[in-house]
C-alpha cells in the first residue's frame, strides 16, 4: 500500500477504496478557527451531544484578533465557553495560527485530522491525514460522527536531489502549482516520496503540504521519518512519533517527479497561486509592501531566517515591512534569543501571532500598490485592497526585496544563512486552556452578534427559479463571501453577511436574489475554490439560491452546498452554459425523483424556459448526499435518522 492508503484503511468505517467512490473515516482529532468556529459549534450545540468524542478537539483563535467591535471579542467569548463545556482545548487569542500550533502542539502521524480550514492538510507534514472540511462536517466528527469523502487518487510525488541555497519549501510547492494548476489536485491526495524527502525539514514539509489547497488536493502527505521524530522529540513529544512509509512495491494513481535540483526562486503573480513565473524573469519591480507569515511561512526557522537576512540591516524607504510570527512559540523563542530585536531595528512593524494580512485584517496596500507577501492565495482584493496586485514569494525573496525595495532574487544577497533546527523547543502552553472536567456546569456566553443560522426545508415539487448570477471559472470562497476587517467580524450573523454574497463578480447580486425570492446561480469550472467557509453556502442559502449549476465544483465547496440542501448540478454538455442570459427561468420538474435517480447516473433535466429546452446535468453525489438533499440539509437528515 502507498502511505495514503494506509492511513485511510486504519480509518475506513465504511464504503470501499476505490477511487471516486464514497467512503468514511474516522476522525481522531479535529480542529476550528474562530472565523468558521462559531458556526461549527452552533451546529454542534443544535445536535445536542454534551462532550466531543474524538482524542483531541482544539478551538483556536487567529484569524480576527482585531477586535474593532464587541462582535469580534463575543465571538472569542462564545467560542471559550462553549469549548469549556463540551470538551473542547481553547487556544487563547495571541496562541498562533492554528496550523502551526497544531503541528508544534498537537498534532500525531498516522492520526486522522478534520479542520474547519482548508490549509489543515498542513499536518500532512508529519503524515497525518489532515482534512479541511466546512464546518458542519467537523461539528458532526466532535459528536463521534464519520467523515464521507470521494476516495480520493493518490499522487506520487517523487522528490529526486536537494534544493540549492536560496531555494526553499516555497519554491517547491510554487513549481507544482506551476505544473499541475489550481485545479490540478481535485479529487487527489498528493503523496511525497523519494530520496528528496529527508533533505526537507518538517517546517519545510508542512509548507508544502499547507500549500496543496491551492491544488484543490483532499490532502498532501510525507512519510513520518527521523526528522519527523527529532521535530516531536525537539517539541518535548518523542512519544507522539510512529514511524510510517509507503510499502516499497506500493502503486499510485499518478505519478509526477520534481527535480529539487532544478528548481529556482518562484514568484505567484496576480491573482492566482498558479500564475507562476521565475523571480528573476520579473526582478526589478518595485514593491511597496512585503509580508512575511501566515500559516504557510511562520515557523521558527522561517523567522530566524527572515531575521539573519535583516540584521544590521534597515528595509527600503519605500516598503513597508510586516512580519507576524505564526505562533507564541515562535515568537517566544525569537524574544529569548534576539532575532526579533534583529527584525525590529531593520524597521520591520511587528504583528501579533495570527493569519492578519493574509485574510485581509488589516494591512490592506494602498491603491495599485504591489505587495508581495509570504502567503498562500493571492485572489483578487483579498488583501482588502481591490486593484493591489499581491505576489506570492518565499521569506527569503521577500526579504531580500524588502531591503532593495524592488523584486530581488534572494541569490544576490551572497552565501545563504544556516539556520538550523533547535533541539528543544520553548514549550509553555499557557494560552491554551483544557476544558472543564464538568461540562454540564458552564454556561456558554452568546453576544448579541451570535445569530441563527439559516435552514433549508425538504425538496419541494418543482424547483422554480431564475439565473441570479452568471460568472466565470475559477470563482473561489473569496468571491461567493468575501472576507476583509468589515465583513470578517460577521462570520455568526449570516443574514448580514448575505448582502454582502457574490457582491465581488455583481455588486447587485443581493439584491436581485432578495427581490426574486431566490433562484439559480450559473457558473464556469472549478466553482468555490479556496477557502473552506461555509458562509459561502449559508449566504446563498439565507438569499434563497436554489441549485448551482456550474461546469465543476471544487470539493469542499460543493460538500458544503449539499450539507446545505443546495443542489450542485454539474453541467452535462459544457456548451449549454454558453446559452443562459441573466434572469432566464428555469424548472426542475418532479425534482425529488429525478435527484433520487441522479445517483444511478440519470442526469438531472433542467427546463431552460426562454428556449424552451432542456439543459442535461449531473449530480455527482452518493446515496448518501441524495438523502441529505432531500431533506434539505446534513441537520435535518441528522435529525430525521436519529
Ligand atoms: C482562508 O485562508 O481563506 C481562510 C480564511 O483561512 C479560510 C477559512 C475561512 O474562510 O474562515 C480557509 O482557508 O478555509
Ligand atoms: Fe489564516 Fe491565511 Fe492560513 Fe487561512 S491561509 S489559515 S487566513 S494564515
Amino acid at each position: 500500500m502507498n502511505l495514503t492508503e494506509k492511513l485511510i484503511s486504519s480509518h475506513l468505517i465504511s464504503g470501499n477504496m476505490i477511487s471516486g467512490k464514497e467512503i468514511a473515516i474516522k476522525i481522531d482529532q479535529t480542529l476550528t478557527q474562530d472565523s468558521t468556529g462559531t458556526m461549527a459549534y452552533l451546529q454542534f450545540e443544535a445536535m445536542g451531544i454534551p462532550r466531543v468524542k474524538t482524542e483531541r478537539s482544539v478551538a483556536y483563535i487567529d484569524h480576527n484578533t482585531l477586535q474593532t467591535g464587541f462582535e469580534n471579542a463575543d465571538d472569542h467569548k462564545y467560542i471559550q465557553t462553549v469549548a469549556n463545556k463540551h470538551g473542547i482545548y481553547f487556544s487563547k487569542p495571541g496562541n498562533g495560527i492554528c496550523h502551526q500550533v497544531h503541528l508544534e502542539r498537537f498534532g500525531k502521524p498516522g492520526k486522522t485530522l478534520l479542520g474547519s480550514d482548508s490549509h489543515t492538510p498542513t499536518g500532512g507534514g508529519i503524515g497525518m491525514l489532515a482534512i479541511g472540511a466546512g464546518g458542519l462536517d467537523v461539528a458532526v466528527a466532535m459528536g463521534g460522527g464519520a467523515y464521507y469523502l470521494a476516495m480520493p487518487k493518490v499522487c506520487r510525488v517523487n522528490l529526486v536531489g536537494s534544493l540549492q541555497p536560496w531555494v526553499t519549501a516555497k519554491d517547491v510547492i510554487l513549481e507544482v502549482l506551476r505544473l499541475l494548476s489550481v485545479k490540478g489536485g481535485i479529487g487527489k491526495v498528493m503523496e511525497y516520496s523519494g530520496e528528496g524527502v529527508k533533505s526537507l525539514s518538517v517546517p519545510q514539509r508542512a509548507t508544502i503540504t499547507n500549500m496543496g489547497a491551492e491544488l484543490g488536493a483532499t490532502t498532501s502527505v510525507f512519510p513520518s521519518d527521523e526528522v519527523t521524530k527529532a521535530f516531536l522529540k525537539a517539541q518535548g513529544r518523542e512519544e507522539d512519533w510512529i514511524e510510517l512509509s509507503a510499502d516499497a512495491d506500493a502503486t499510485y494513481d499518478e505519478e509526477i517527479t520534481v527535480d529539487l535540483d532544478k528548481i529556482v526562486p518562484l514568484v505567484a503573480c496576480p491573482h492566482s497561486p498558479d500564475n507562476i513565473k521565475r523571480v528573476k524573469e520579473i526582478e526589478g519591480l518595485s514593491v511597496d509592501q512585503v509580508a512575511i507569515g501566515s500559516c504557510t511561512n511562520s515557523s521558527y526557522t522561517d523567522m530566524m531566517t527572515v531575521a539573519a537576512l535583516l540584521k544590521g540591516k534597515t528595509v527600503d524607504p519605500n516598503v513597508s515591512l510586516v512580519i507576524a510570527p505564526g505562533s507564541k512559540q515562535v515568537m517566544n523563542m525569537l524574544a529569548a534569543n534576539g532575532g526579533l530585536a534583529d527584525i525590529i531595528s531593520a524597521g520591520a512593524r511587528i504583528l501579533e501571532c495570527g493569519c492578519g494580512p493574509c485574510i485581509g485584517m488589516g494591512q490592506a496596500p494602498a491603491t495599485n500598490a504591489v505587495s508581495l507577501r509570504t502567503i498562500n492565495r493571492n485572489f483578487e482584493g483579498r488583501s482588502g485592497t481591490k486593484s493591489a496586485q499581491v505576489y506570492i514569494v518565499s521569506p527569503e525573496t521577500a526579504v531580500a526585496s524588502a531591503l532593495s525595495g524592488k523584486l530581488t532574487d534572494p541569490n544576490s544577497l551572497g552565501e545563504a544563512p544556516l539556520i538550523s533546527m533547535p533541539e528543544h523547543f520553548l514549550v509553555n502552553d499557557n494560552l491554551i486552556i483544557p476544558p472543564s472536567p464538568e461540562g454540564e456546569m458552564v454556561n456558554v456566553v452568546r453576544g448579541p452578534n451570535i445569530q441563527p443560522f439559516p435552514k433549508n426545508t425538504k425538496v419541494p415539487k418543482d424547483i422554480r427559479g431564475g439565473a441570479l448570477i452568471k460568472v466565470d471559472d475559477n470563482i473561489t470562497t473569496d468571491h461567493i463571501m468575501p472576507s476583509n476587517a468589515k465583513l470578517l467580524p460577521y462570520r455568526s450573523n449570516v443574514p448580514f453577511l448575505a448582502d454582502y454574497c457574490l457582491t465581488p463578480c455583481d455588486p447587485k447580486f443581493p439584491a436581485r436574489a432578495k427581490a426574486a425570492g431566490g433562484g439559480f446561480i450559473v457558473a464556469g469550472q472549478n466553482y468555490g475554490q479556496g477557502s473552506s467557509r461555509e458562509h459561502a453556502a449559508l449566504a446563498p442559502l439565507q438569499l434563497g439560491v436554489k441549485a448551482v449549476l456550474a461546469k465543476s465544483f471544487a470539493r469542499i465547496h460543493m460538500a458544503n452546498l449539499i450539507n446545505n440542501g443546495i443542489l450542485p448540478l454539474v453541467f452535462a454538455n459544457e456548451w449549454d452554459y454558453d446559452t443562459i442570459q441573466l434572469g432566464d427561468e428555469f424548472i426542475i420538474k418532479y425534482a425529488a425523483d429525478q435527484i433520487k435517480s441522479a445517483v444511478d447516473g440519470q442526469d438531472v433535466i433542467v427546463t431552460h424556459v426562454r428556449k424552451g429546452e432542456e439543459i442535461a446535468t449531473r449530480l455527482n453525489i452518493s446515496a448518501r448526499q441524495r438523502d441529505i438533499l432531500l431533506a434539505g440539509g446534513l441537520l435535518n437528515y441528522t435529525k430525521e435518522s436519529n
